[in-house]
């Protein structure tokens, strides 16, 4: 018999949490455990999500970041208070500099006692730590407030340009107890969270224009680009106005890289030729020289060429960042592009053929060096002679995630590895940030289940080098190449003292295949391109955690790779 003095049934934070999440369709969740998640994650793993728990925070970070790449949806991670938190913002920060979507979430201290500098636990004032690292931050005091607090973290993560989002929960929320009914109503399905934005018809009109009217156009796509799942339109656009085009670096795949109007093989030739660019989802950052200088034709380092640009992003206040946008383009890439392909009608007549023809010449000389240097096999594997298998490796298995950070090694691979797959690619990105590794490859392994492969600087493996007990527990099929060069750009740097190691040189011939091996991995050394694939290609059919430690010249590499021109001493003699 129900009467007035039976207590209702009753649901608390914890579960407000899962329920809102699930509702919102998130299903994993990156994290390291401890007081006042602990109990949030064994609850949320018994209640049917998937949870990934890290060794440290900042991959779970960047994991929760490359899963709202490849997704599309928020990325999640918690972390516990003020130093899993601090540890966690590296990624937070990183993803909105990438424009990644994901949602930070930390447990955090009573407010009484923060803000009153009371001394709690681990105490800190986070959300205001945060604000300027990301896109929106946000605080859930009340339990009844939980399903507006996951809504207004998701629609931000997600709308208009995607980036990093903050979410601070106090401890005391989670055991905040509610009536169930009245906190199932209190959640929030988000409809539509990142709404189309269809773009001005005469802002596309202006560029369908400028575009027709040029001798030697040229399309840019960036990770942007892939980023807005808008791929047949995207080839659609490139194949129908036969434009050359060049990828940015997690654009590669997005059409295959052997496509015969990629122009990657002579980009030098076509960034400081064309007259009219079209950005797609890409940044005149400092990835693209600003636009200025020698990169563009111009005269001096901080003058513009002579190209007019088209730039279509999402972000109303992207265009004019650094040069004049003759024809910006606002609205999400799918709306914009498909616009494009409607406003060109039918009768377009492609590029010049002088245009097209001389990057052809252009191209295949360099393709042909480029196949000459590969096929060579130097007595001491260089970066080229292990590439070279890599890149088979790849093209074999187009549908497998590669993941690339280092200085050389993720130059070359860049250069040297073709895509075939939108989203393959996963790199340091916008900040060239050492660290993304592991993170990256469990989530790319966790989100899609494919085969993961990470080519890692020595040294860049090691910022994240821990997970490979995570990658073991959880059994994901990564295989990671470690190009070991025996430090930082090279292993052949001296100390002009001779008393200590020089600061870029590591331990040399380190095993880090028995790092892979502590934890039950496959750990294998490779002297040569030959051990190389034997071990790659028993990486990929067995699907287990492998540690490849490919032992390369240590002389092979430049200083900063290809960027040693950023350096303060280089500055200085210029
Ligand atoms: P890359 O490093 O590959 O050059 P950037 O990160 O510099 O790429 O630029 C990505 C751009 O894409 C950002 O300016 C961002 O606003 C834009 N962008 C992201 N998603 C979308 C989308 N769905 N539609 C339109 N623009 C987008
Ligand atoms: C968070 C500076 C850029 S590249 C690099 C460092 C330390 C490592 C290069 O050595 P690696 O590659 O990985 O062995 P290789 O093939 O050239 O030998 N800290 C952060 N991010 C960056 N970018 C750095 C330091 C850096
Ligand atoms: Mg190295």
């Amino acid at each position: 018999m129900t009467t007035d003095t039976q207590a209702s049934e009753q649901t608390d934070g914890f579960h407000l949490v899962i329920d809102a999440l699930k509702l919102n369709d998130i299903d994993t969740i990156f994290a390291l455990p401890g007081i006042p998640i602990t109990d949030f994650l064994r609850i949320s793993q018994a209640e049917g999500m998937k949870v990934i728990s890290f060794r440290h925070e900042q991959h779970a970070g960047n994991a929760a970041a490359a899963a709202g790449f490849i997704t599309g949806k928020p990325g999640i991670c918690f972390t516990v208070s003020a130093p899993g938190f601090l540890n966690g913002l590296t990624a937070l920060a990183n993803a909105t500099t990438n424009c990644f979507p994901m949602i930070l979430v930390s447990g955090s201290s009573e407010r009484e006692i923060v803000d009153l500098q009371q001394g709690d636990y681990e105490e800190m004032d986070q959300l205001a730590i945060a604000k300027p690292l990301c896109k929106a931050a946000f605080r859930v005091l009340h339990a009844e407030d939980i399903g507006v607090g996951i809504a207004r973290a998701i629609r931000a993560a997600v709308s208009g340009r995607p980036g990093g989002v903050y979410l601070d929960l106090p401890a005391k929320l989670f055991a905040q107890g509610m009536d169930k009914e009245a906190g199932k109503r209190s959640l929030i399905k988000v409809v539509d969270p990142a709404p189309k934005q269809i773009p001005a018809p005469d802002a596309v009109q202006r560029a369908v224009d400028l575009l027709k009217s040029a001798k030697k156009p040229l399309v840019i796509l960036g990770k942007g680009a892939a980023y807005a799942q808008a791929d047949a339109e995207i080839r659609n656009f490139i194949e129908k106005s036969g434009i050359p085009y060049l990828p940015m670096s997690m654009a590669k795949g997005l059409l295959p890289d052997n496509h015969n109007q990629s122009a990657s093989a002579a980009r030098s030739y076509v960034l400081a030729e064309a007259d009219v660019v079209m950005l797609v989802g890409a940044r005149l950052n400092w990835l693209l020289s600003h636009g200025k200088g020698k990169t563009w034709g111009a005269e001096g380092s901080k003058s513009a060429g002579k190209q007019q640009f088209i730039q279509v992003d999402i972000s109303p206040t992207e265009a004019d960042s650094n040069v004049a946008i003759a024809a910006p383009v606002i609205g999400d890439i799918g709306s914009c592009i498909s616009a494009f392909n409607q406003a060109m009608g039918a009768g377009w007549s492609k590029p010049p053929s002088d245009w097209t023809g001389a990057i052809a010449e252009r191209k295949d000389k360099n393709l042909t060096k480029m196949a000459e240097t590969l096929a060579k096999n130097p007595p001491v594997m260089n970066f080229h002679s292990a590439l070279n298998v890599i890149r088979n490796t790849v093209k074999e298995n187009p549908k497998a995630y590669l993941v690339n950070e280092g200085a050389n090694a993720l130059d070359f691979t860049r250069s040297i590895v073709d895509m075939y797959e939108p989203r393959r690619r996963l790199d340091v990105g916008t900040w060239g940030i050492m660290g993304i590794g592991m993170g990256f490859a469990v989530a790319a392994a966790v989100v899609t289940g494919e085969q993961v492969i990470a080519v890692e600087g020595d040294s860049a493996f090691g910022f994240s080098g821990m997970e490979v007990e995570t990658i073991c527990r959880y059994n994901l099929p990564v295989c990671i190449v470690v190009m070991n060069n025996n430090g930082i750009y090279k292993g052949t740097d001296v100390n002009p003292r001779g008393d200590a190691m020089a600061p870029t040189q590591f331990v040399k011939n380190a095993r880090y295949d028995l790092m892979m091996e502590a934890f039950g991995g496959v750990g294998v050394t490779a002297k040569n391109p030959e051990e190389l694939k034997k071990a790659l290609d028993e990486a990929v059919a067995s699907r287990k955690p492998t540690l490849i430690n490919a032992m390369i010249d240590e002389s092979a590499g430049t200083e900063s790779g290809r960027i040693t021109s950023l350096n303060p001493a280089a500055a200085k003699k210029k």
